[in-house]
């Protein structure tokens, strides 16, 4: 099964499905293996300094010749230093998140480097869109991490008709009926992140992994200052803590002193208690840890089903019988 979109055609890959760039947890060898696959791996910046960014971009060119990406997290303290070595190395493509990219755009695209914004509203996609965007992705309140306030089911139809620059579909996706909804609703792709987190070549701790295997749909929760960022974690001793505080009236400082470097735990150390297990609504629906190209090929294979079964029993011209 060939699903072949704008997002295929200007990225060069096979399967518009991309592997959401998670800080500490998208490796290179991931990345390697969702790009080797097919789809569009993304490297997270977030959490590195230049000079380790500048080796994972390195270790992704041996493992892999297909088109790969770097994600970076506008609230990055590094944030400059990552820039300077994206410029310098020009992966195929960018994707940027929580964060206005608006006078960095042209410069990426000056070095041929593909620019993709991830956006939680409709009136920051248009901005984007404007400012000379390669595509958006819409990123909705079901995904993990720093998290929008509307769901993809609602986000992705209203950008779609207000942008004509492709967009790909993320937050609550994790198999080919997900991935089938997408497409529905006007994406030209996907990016997953939770199914990727519990893939073989993801190296988050093992304890990490089993979190999310073990997450039911009630599982996760969105937690930080109502008016701060807000993040969306499998609960915890953590997740009730920044809850408590929050009911207490603690400031935003507070809250991010406390969120500081719980991700880190949780990815190297797999402190499932203190550590920030940030992972999507979907992550009930995850069940077994597969290698990145069987997720991929399970989803495509899976998205032909359902295809098919909509238009052989469902859908029909006329009801005869
Ligand atoms: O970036 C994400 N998800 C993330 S980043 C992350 S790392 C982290 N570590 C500690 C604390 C917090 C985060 C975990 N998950 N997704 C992309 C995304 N971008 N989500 C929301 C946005 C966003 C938010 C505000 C994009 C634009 C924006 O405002 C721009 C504007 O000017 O309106």
């Amino acid at each position: 099964m060939v699903f072949n979109t704008r997002v295929t055609r200007i990225l060069g890959i096979k399967y518009p499905i991309f592997q959401g760039g998670m800080a500490w947890a998208s490796n290179p060898e991931l990345v390697a293996a969702v790009s080797n696959a097919g789809g569009l791996g993304i490297l997270g910046a977030g959490g590195l300094n230049g000079r380790e960014l500048s080796i994972q971009i390195e270790r992704v060119r041996q493992l892999t010749s297909r088109p790969f990406g770097v994600n970076l997290y506008y609230l990055n303290p590094n944030i400059e230093e990552q820039k300077r070595v994206v410029l310098e190395y020009a992966p195929p493509v960018v994707t940027v998140g929580a964060g206005n990219p608006g006078k960095d755009i042209p410069l990426f695209k000056e070095k041929g480097i593909k620019v993709i914004p991830v956006v939680a509203t409709v009136d920051f996609g248009r901005r984007m869109e404007k400012l000379g965007a390669d595509m958006l992705i819409a990123e909705g309140y079901e995904a993990g991490g720093h998290v929008g306030e509307i769901t993809t089911m609602a986000l992705v139809p209203q950008l779609v008709d207000r942008v004509s620059i492709p967009v790909v579909a993320a937050g609550g996706i994790a198999d080919g009926r997900g991935f089938v909804a997408a497409l529905a609703l006007g994406a030209e792709g996907v990016q997953m992140g939770t199914r990727f987190l519990a893939s073989e070549e993801c190296h988050i701790h093992q304890k990490y992994k089993e979190a999310i295997l073990k997450a039911k749909d009630r599982s996760t929760i969105v937690t930080g200052h109502p008016s701060g960022i807000r993040v969306r974690v499998i609960k915890n001793q953590l997740a009730r803590k920044f809850v408590e505080l929050v009911e207490r009236g603690a400031s935003v400082e507070e809250l991010e002193t406390l969120g500081m470097g719980a991700l880190r735990k949780a990815v190297l150390l797999g402190d499932v208690n203190m550590g920030s297990l940030m992972a999507g609504q979907i992550s009930g629906l995850i069940n077994e840890i597969k290698p990145a190209a069987k997720i991929i090929e399970e989803i495509i294979a899976e998205a032909g089903e359902v295809i098919l079964k909509l238009n052989d029993t469902i859908v029909r011209e006329e009801d005869n019988g």
